[in-house]
C-alpha cells in the first residue's frame, strides 16, 4: 500500500512511486489528519507492506508491528528506528523542496513534469529561485512553463480543499496521464470556481477592528489558510480567522508585517494542548470543536491588539 499526503506533492509523489514500483493500493489519511485515527490505522495495518510519502506520521512506528514499512518524505522528522527504509535527507540535515525531489534521488528518476509539479505545489513562486533544483528550467526546454505546472498544482490540491478524499486518490492516476490530462480535467475546474467563490464571500464577511481583520467562518472546506492569505496579501492586514467545523475549530493568524513573529504563539498554542504549527509570517492550529474563541481571545491579549 501507498500511503501519500493528500496535496499535488503527495499525488506526484505517489504517481512517480508507481512508475518505479508498479501498481499498488492508495490511501491517504483523513484530509486535516496529519496523523492516522483508529479508523484509518485499521485500514492500513492489514497491509504487509507500508509505503509512506510526503508526510511525517507519528504512527509509523506503531505500524511496524503489522508491517514492513518504507517512508520516504522532506518534513522535519525524526528517524523511525523500525522501518525497513527510512530516506528523508532532513534526518541528514538538508531540505529537499518536494518529496518528488526526494524519490527523484533515491530511485534515479529523471526530472520531468511529476518532479516539477511536486516542487511547484509546495514552494509555489519560490520554486522559480530554487538553485539547486533547476526542475523549471528542464521543464521550459520541454515547452512546460511556470504557470501550467502552477494551474495544474491548483487543480489537485482543489480535492483535498473541498474535502474530496476519493478524488485525491483518483487523482494519483489523471497525474500518471500527463499534465494535459490535469489542465483540461474538468471536475477539477469545477472545484476551482467553486473554491475561488467560496474564498471571495468569506473574505468578504471579514471585519476590520482597527488595524486587523478578524473572521469568525463556518466552512466544512479546507480553505481557512487561502482565506487568511488572501486577507493578508490582498487586503494587507495581519487576519485572524476561526472556523467552526463539524468536528474541530481551525485558527489562523497571518501577518504580512515583517516585524510580525508568529513563533510564540505557536509554543503558547502547544502549551494550551493544541496541535499548532506554521513559521514567523503565520500560524495554524487545530481545536477541540468550540476553543477556537479562547485561542482567539488569548492571542489578542499576547499581541495586545
Ligand atoms: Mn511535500
Amino acid at each position: 500500500m501507498i500511503i501519500h499526503h493528500w496535496d499535488t506533492d503527495g499525488i506526484a509523489s505517489a504517481a512517480i512511486f508507481i512508475k518505479k514500483r508498479g501498481e499498488d493500493k492508495l490511501f491517504t489519511p483523513k484530509i486535516g489528519n496529519f496523523f492516522l485515527d483508529e479508523g484509518d490505522f485499521h485500514t492500513v495495518a492489514k497491509s504487509e507492506r507500508i509505503n509512506i510519502l510526503d508526510m511525517n506520521l507519528p504512527d509509523a512506528g506503531r505500524l511496524c508491528e503489522h508491517a514492513e514499512v518504507y517512508i520516504y518524505d522532506h518534513h522535519r522528522a525524526e528517524r523511525v528506528d523500525c522501518a525497513k527504509e527510512h530516506y528523508n535527507p532532513y534526518l541528514r540535515g538538508e531540505h529537499y523542496p518536494s518529496c518528488t525531489t526526494v524519490l527523484m534521488e533515491r530511485f534515479e528518476y529523471p526530472p520531468d513534469y511529476l518532479v516539477a509539479l511536486g516542487v511547484v505545489g509546495d514552494l509555489g513562486p519560490k520554486a522559480k529561485e530554487l538553485k539547486r533544483w533547476d526542475i523549471l528550467k528542464t521543464m521550459e526546454k520541454k515547452g512546460i512553463t511556470y504557470d501550467m505546472l502552477k494551474r495544474a498544482a491548483e487543480l489537485l490540491d482543489s480535492s483535498f480543499k473541498l474535502m474530496k478524499r476519493d478524488e485525491v486518490v483518483e487523482n494519483v492516476h489523471l497525474v500518471l496521464q500527463g499534465l494535459d490530462a490535469i489542465l483540461s480535467a474538468e471536475h477539477l475546474q469545477k472545484n476551482v470556481e467553486k473554491i475561488n467563490a467560496e474564498i471571495d464571500n468569506w473574505v468578504s464577511k471579514a471585519e476590520l477592528r482597527g488595524h486587523y481583520y478578524f473572521l469568525k467562518m463556518r466552512s466544512p472546506y479546507q480553505l481557512i489558510s487561502a482565506i487568511t492569505r488572501k486577507l493578508a496579501w490582498e487586503l494587507g492586514k495581519p487576519a485572524i480567522v476561526v472556523n467552526e467545523k463539524e468536528d474541530r475549530d481551525e485558527f489562523y493568524i497571518r501577518s504580512p508585517d515583517a516585524n510580525f513573529n508568529a513563533l510564540p504563539l505557536i509554543d503558547m498554542a502547544k502549551t494550551m494542548g493544541y496541535r499548532a504549527g506554521g513559521k514567523r509570517e503565520v500560524m495554524g492550529a487545530i481545536l477541540p470543536k468550540g476553543e477556537g474563541d479562547k485561542l482567539a481571545q488569548k492571542v489578542l491579549e499576547v499581541l495586545k491588539w
